[in-house]
């Protein structure tokens, strides 16, 4: 795969149509910024909100808040939720920047989510609207707190992997993944503070 450009040092997981590459401490190595610092700014800056899903019907409150930034006219969905295209925040346009040189990809898009505490989480999914394409490349860059990231493979789901994504960490889901696998982060009694999750993806045009 074509996806790195030589100067990434990260690990590449395959198995079974799963497709990861794991960077730990990207944000620290590759940008030259303080995790901490960068955490309290997008806590403080970005304009967080709690959303409303609908699933099987029901609407719920969803356990974690989020807000989307992107390129003007760059629409995208999930679970019945349509989200609202903000102009780039500078810090998030920066990452976005770094990211597209060491991957080698261009993003239009970024959902960031915040994990308040231990009861916030997210449940099995696939990152699958038809707007993000058949093979979607989404680099996810954590922040804050670490979490438990998991992997199942949709039709075998003895087949797992888990990550411990700490603040800076850069983990990058592509080619078929989203199709075979699903993901979650796990909710969690632990008294742990807060987790920032960016999730650079390309939307495509409607035509
Ligand atoms: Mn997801």
């Amino acid at each position: 795969m074509d996806l790195l450009n030589q100067h990434a040092v990260g690990s590449w997981h395959t198995h079974d149509n799963l497709s990861l590459y794991w960077h730990p401490d990207y944000i620290q190595s590759h940008m030259h910024l303080d995790p901490n610092t960068t955490y309290t700014q997008l806590l403080e800056q970005l304009t967080w909100r709690q959303g409303e899903v609908t699933v099987y019907g029901k609407k719920h409150l969803e356990p974690r808040l989020s807000t989307y930034y992107a390129d003007p006219h760059t629409n995208h969905s999930y679970s019945g939720k349509r989200l609202e295209a903000q102009p780039w925040h500078p810090l998030l346009l920066i990452i976005k920047n770094t990211l597209e040189a060491t991957l080698d990809t261009h993003f239009n898009a970024v959902l960031c989510n915040y994990y308040r505490n231990g009861n916030d989480g997210m449940g099995w999914h696939s990152d699958d609207e038809p707007e993000l394409g058949a093979t979607p490349t989404i680099a996810s860059v954590s922040l804050g707190s670490p979490r438990q990231f998991n992997l199942r493979n949709k039709q075998d789901k003895t087949q797992k992997m888990a990550f411990n994504l700490g603040g800076g960490d850069l983990l990058v889901m592509t080619g078929k993944t989203q199709r075979y696998w699903q993901h979650n982060i796990t909710k969690t009694t632990q008294a742990i503070e807060g987790r920032i999750n960016l999730t650079f993806r390309h939307i495509q045009p409607r035509i």
